[in-house]
C-alpha cells in the first residue's frame, strides 16, 4: 500500500465524490457514475502525489526531458493508476462494499485513443517508464477531440464511427489555463530595424490560443508522478463577431473555425504520409505550444538563455514533431536575440530524432508553397539553416551533387522532414537493432558517413506494468508467488523462472493459467462477435494495425490453403486451430480495406462448415484497442509477427506476446531478432527471407510471382479463390484486386512488393511444424515459460535507462511525501 493511502479515506472520497459530481448516493448509481466516482478519488490521492513530485523537481532544479509525440495511444487509466498507486486490494475490497465489482467498473473508461498503433503505444509506455523510474518528464500532444475511430464490421466490411472519448468528460485530466499560450499561422514577415539589427515579425497572421491539459502520470509504488501535457485549441478573439467592419468578422469567424478544425481529429493512417495541410497546422500547433511553455518555464528560474540544453531535451518521436528545431531557432533568434550561431548550438543540442520506418510512403516532405504559406518565419529559419546545411556538405564533398540530392533540407520543391530533423539535433536513432543497422548502411548511409556520432539503436520496449501486471492478472500472481515481486520494476528478474520450465508440476499450473485466460477471451468473443470457439484449440493470433508490410493478407491465404488441405482428407490429424485477427485499416486505404473484408469472408465459409469437424475457426475482433489487447496477449499461444524482414522498424506486440507466454511465429525482422536471440531459436518459429535477401531482390529484381503460381498447384488453387466466387459468391470480382497485387505488375510497382508468394511455403511449414510441436504438451509449456522468462529485455524501463545513459542525461528523483 502507497504510504498516502487509507482506505477508509478513500471510501468516503468515493460517496463524497458520487454526491458532489453526480448529486447521487452510491445506491443509486450506474456504473458509469461509479466508475466516474472511483477516478476523481483516485486522482485525490495523486494529486498530492503530483504536488510533491514536482515541487522536488523545481527543489532540484532538474534537467526535464520533453516527450515530443504527435500520439499517445495510452489506453485506460483508471486500472492502471490503481495499481501504480499500489492501492488494488483496498480498493477492490471498497468496491465490494458498495456492491461494485472493480473489473466491471475499468470496462465504464473508454480508452484514451490518442494514436494510431505502436508509435503512440510506445509513447505511453516510455511514460510509465519515466515516471516508474523516477526521471521528471513531460509528455506533450494534442488533445484530439477525436481519437482513433471505433471500428464496427458490418457484413464483413469496417465502419468507421467517430470516438467521442471526451462525451461524458475525462476525470483524470485537468484544464491548465494559465498555461494558455498564442500559436500565429499564416501572414508574412516584416523586416524591422532595431538597434542596428533586423527584426523579424510575422503580421497578418491567424493566431489561436493553446490551452494545455495535464493528466497524471503515475509512476509505480514511488510517489513520483509526471504530467502528460495535452493541448486543446481555443478562439482568440480580438475581433469582435457583431461587428461592423466586415474584414474583422470574416477574420474572427476564420480564426473560430480554426481553432475548432485544428485538434478536432487525429490523422488515422499509420505508417503513411498524406500531405495534408491540416495536418501541418497540427504539428506546428502543439510544438509551438510546447516550446514556448518550456522557454518560459526555464526562465522562469535561469536568468539567462544561454544553459537551456543543459536542463532541457526535446525527443521528436518520428519526424512528425520535427518543427521543434526552427520554432526554437525562432524564439531564441527573434525573441531572445541570440545570433544564428549560438541558437543554432543550443537548438542542436536540445533536440534529438527517433526514426520510426525506412518505409517511404512514410516519409514527410511538405510542398514549399504549402509550407511557406502556412508557417513564413519558420520557413526563412528553414530556408537558412538548408543553406548553411549545403555549405557544410559542400566543404565536406567538394563538387559531390549526389550528397547534396541526399541530404538537402529543401530538394525539388519539398521540405524534408527527416533531413531536418537529422540535422537540428544530436542524436538520430533507430528501434531495434536491425532497424539501426539498415538506417546506417543504406537509407541514411550519406548522413551515418558525415556524422556517425549521432547513431545510436535504442530498441524498443514495452511496460510489464500495463501488460503483465494489470492485463494478466492470473500470471502476474503465479510468477510473484514463484519468485516474489522484483519483477516488477526490475523486468530482467523475471529469469528466475526458467528453473521451473522443466517443472511438470509447474508446466501444469503455467497452461491451466493459459487455459484460463484462453476461456476469458473466448467469452470475450462470444459476447462482442457471437462466435464460439474451443479454448482447447491453438490460439494463434495476429493483432496489430492493417498494413500491406505486416501481411495479414499471407496469414489468411494460408487458412485458405489449410482449408482446402483439410476439405481434402477431412481425416487429416490436425489440432485444432483458432486463428485470431484484429486490425483496424486507415479509413482510405482500399486495399487494407478488402483484406480485412477477406479475413471475414473466409471466416465466414469455414467457421459455418459443419464437415471440417470444427479444426479451424477464423475470428475477426471488432475494434482492436488497449484495453482489448491486453486480454488478448493474455490468451495467446502464438504470436504471429511476420512482416517482410526489414520493413517493421520494430514492433512491440511481439514483445507483449512474448512476456504472456506466447511462441512466436515470425521472420527475422525488427526486434524479433532479438527476442529469438534472447529465448533461442529452438522456441520460437522463424521461416521467411532475411532482409539482406529482400533488400536484395529489391535493388536488383529477379523476383517473378508467377513463377511459383505456375509451379505450385496449392498456392494456384488458392489465388484462384480469390477471383472465382468461392468466399464471395455474390460477386466473384471482389477479391480481384488482391489476386491483381500478388501478380500482376502494376504500371507503377511490382507484383507482390511484399514477397507474400515467395515466403508462402516457408511460412506453411513453420505453421505445420507449430501444430507438430503443440502436440506435445511438455515441450510446449516449457517453451512459454521460456518466452516468458527471457522476456526481460523488452522492459520499456531498459529501453529508457538506454535513452538516459546515452541521450538525455536526466537524474533520477526521489520524492518523500510528508504525512
Ligand atoms: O512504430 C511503428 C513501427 O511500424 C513499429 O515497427 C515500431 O515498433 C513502432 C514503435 O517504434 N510506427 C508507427 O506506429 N507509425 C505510426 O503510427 C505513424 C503514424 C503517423 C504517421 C506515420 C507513422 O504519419
Amino acid at each position: 500500500m502507497g504510504m498516502g493511502f487509507d482506505k477508509d479515506t478513500f471510501k468516503k472520497s468515493v460517496i463524497f465524490n458520487m454526491k458532489n459530481v453526480f448529486r447521487r448516493t452510491v445506491d443509486e448509481a450506474t456504473k458509469e457514475q461509479m466508475y466516474q466516482a472511483v477516478a476523481y478519488a483516485v486522482k485525490d490521492v495523486i494529486i498530492d502525489e503530483w504536488i510533491a513530485t514536482h515541487k522536488e523537481y523545481e527543489k532540484q532544479d532538474v534537467k526535464t526531458l520533453y516527450y515530443l509525440s504527435m500520439e499517445f495511444l495510452m489506453g485506460r487509466a483508471l486500472g492502471n493508476n490503481i495499481i501504480n498507486i499500489m492501492a488494488q486490494p483496498e480498493v477492490k475490497e471498497v468496491l465490494d462494499e458498495l456492491g461494485f465489482d472493480l473489473n466491471t467498473i475499468e470496462d465504464q473508461e473508454p480508452d484514451p485513443a490518442l494514436g494510431n498503433g505502436g508509435l503512440g503505444r510506445l509513447a505511453a509506455c516510455f511514460l510509465d517508464s519515466l515516471a516508474t523510474l523516477g526521471y521528471p518528464a513531460y509528455g506533450c500532444g494534442i488533445r484530439y477531440r477525436y481519437g482513433m475511430f471505433k471500428q464496427k464490421i458490418e457484413n464483413g466490411y469496417q465502419l468507421e464511427a467517430p470516438d467521442d472519448w471526451l462525451k461524458n468528460g475525462y476525470p483524470f485530466e485537468i484544464r491548465r489555463a494559465e498555461y494558455a499560450t498564442e500559436v500565429k499561422f499564416g501572414g508574412y514577415v516584416n523586416t524591422v530595424w532595431e538597434e542596428g539589427k533586423e527584426r523579424f515579425v510575422q503580421e497578418g497572421y491567424q493566431s489561436v490560443r493553446a490551452v494545455p491539459y495535464d493528466m497524471p502520470i503515475v509512476g509505480y509504488g514511488n510517489n513520483v508522478v509526471n504530467t502528460l501535457r495535452i493541448w486543446d485549441a481555443e478562439a482568440i478573439n480580438t475581433f469582435s463577431l457583431d461587428s461592423f467592419d466586415k474584414g474583422d468578422y470574416q477574420k474572427a469567424v476564420e480564426q473560430q473555425n480554426l481553432a475548432k478544425t485544428i485538434v478536432e481529429v487525429l490523422y488515422p493512417n499509420d505508417n503513411h504520409y498524406a500531405g495534408k495541410e491540416l495536418r501541418l497546422k497540427q504539428q506546428y500547433f502543439f510544438i509551438s505550444a510546447s516550446v514556448q511553455r518550456a522557454v518560459v518555464k526555464y526562465m522562469e528560474t535561469h536568468g539567462d538563455i544561454h544553459g537551456f540544453y543543459e536542463k532541457t531535451v526535446f525527443q521528436l518521436n518520428d519526424t512528425h514533431p520535427t518543427v521543434a528545431v526552427p520554432e526554437l531557432m525562432r524564439i531564441l533568434l527573434d525573441e531572445y536575440r541570440l545570433g544564428w550561431d549560438e541558437a543554432w548550438e543550443i537548438t542542436t543540442k536540445t533536440c534529438a530524432y527517433t526514426n520510426h520506418t525506412i518505409m517511404s510512403e512514410a516519409l514527410e516532405k511538405w510542398p514549399i508553397e504549402l509550407f511557406s504559406r502556412l508557417l513564413p518565419r519558420i520557413y526563412q529559419i528553414v530556408e537558412e539553416i538548408n543553406r548553411r546545411f549545403q555549405q557544410k556538405i559542400m566543404e565536406m564533398y567538394p563538387g559531390n551533387q549526389d550528397k547534396v540530392r541526399s541530404m538537402a533540407i529543401i530538394y525539388d520543391g519539398q521540405v524534408r522532414m527527416a533531413n531536418l530533423a537529422i540535422v537540428g539535433g544530436f542524436s538520430v536513432n533507430g528501434v531495434a537493432r536491425l532497424h539501426t543497422e539498415i538506417l546506417k548502411e543504406q537509407e541514411l548511409k550519406d548522413f551515418y558517413q558525415m556524422m556517425p556520432d549521432k547513431f545510436n539503436n535504442k530498441t524498443n520496449g514495452i511496460t510489464q506494468r500495463r501488460f503483465l501486471l494489470h492485463g494478466n492478472p492470473l500470471l502476474a500472481d503465479w510468477v510473484t508467488k514463484k519468485i516474489g515481486k522484483e519483477w516488477i520494476v526490475n523486468l530482467p528478474h523475471i529469469h528466475r523462472l526458467a528453473v521451473y520450465a522443466d517443472d511438470p508440476k509447474c508446466q501444469q499450473e503455467f497452461m491451466d493459467i493459459k487455459y484460463q485466460n484462453k476461456v476469458r477471451l473466448a467469452n470475450y468473443i462470444k459476447e462482442h462477435n457471437g462466435i464460439d470457439i474451443d479454448p482447447r484449440s491453438i490460439f494463434d493470433v495476429q493483432v496489430k494495425r492493417l498494413h500491406e508490410y505486416k501481411r495479414q493478407l499471407m496469414n489468411i491465404l494460408h487458412v485458405m490453403y489449410l482449408y482446402n488441405q483439410l476439405k481434402d482428407n477431412p481425416n487429416m490429424d490436425m489440432v485444432p486451430r483458432t486463428f485470431i485477427f484484429g486490425a483496424k485499416a486507415a479509413a482510405g486505404y482500399k486495399r487494407a480495406k478488402l483484406t480485412i473484408k477477406l479475413v471475414n469472408a473466409v471466416a465466414e465459409v469455414i467457421n459455418r462448415d459443419r464437415s471440417i469437424g470444427d479444426k479451424i475457426k477464423v475470428v475477426f475482433i471488432e475494434d482492436y484497442k488497449v484495453s482489448n489487447a491486453e486480454i488478448i496477449f493474455a490468451a495467446a499461444d502464438v504470436s504471429e509477427q511476420i512482416s517482410t524482414a526489414s520493413k517493421e522498424a520494430s514492433g512491440t506486440g511481439n514483445m507483449k506476446f512474448m512476456l504472456n507466454g506466447a511462441l512466436t511465429l515470425g521472420t527475422m525482422d525488427g526486434a524479433n531478432v532479438e527476442i529469438i536471440e534472447e529465448v533461442g531459436a529452438e522456441y520460437a518459429f522463424i521461416f521467411g527471407m532475411t532482409s539482406d535477401e529482400v533488400i536484395r531482390y529489391e535493388k536488383e529484381g529477379g523476383y517473378d510471382p508467377m513463377e511459383i503460381f505456375n509451379q505450385d498447384f496449392e498456392i494456384r488453387r488458392v489465388l484462384m479463390q480469390l477471383i472465382n466466387g468461392y468466399y464471395s459468391p455474390e460477386d466473384p470480382e471482389l477479391f480481384r484486386d488482391i489476386y491483381n497485387s500478388l501478380l500482376n505488375t502494376a504500371s507503377s510497382d511490382r507484383a507482390d512488393t511484399y514477397f507474400i508468394l515467395k515466403d508462402f511455403k516457408s511460412y506453411a511449414d513453420a505453421r505445420s511444424r507449430i501444430g507438430q510441436a503443440y502436440q506435445d504438451e511438455a515441450w510446449w509449456a516449457k517453451a512459454a515459460m521460456l518466452n516468458v522468462a527471457c522476456s526481460g529485455k523488452f522492459s520499456s524501463d531498459r529501453t529508457i535507462s538506454e535513452y538516459v545513459n546515452d541521450i538525455w542525461h536526466l537524474s533520477k528523483v526521489k520524492v518523500e511525501l510528508e504525512e
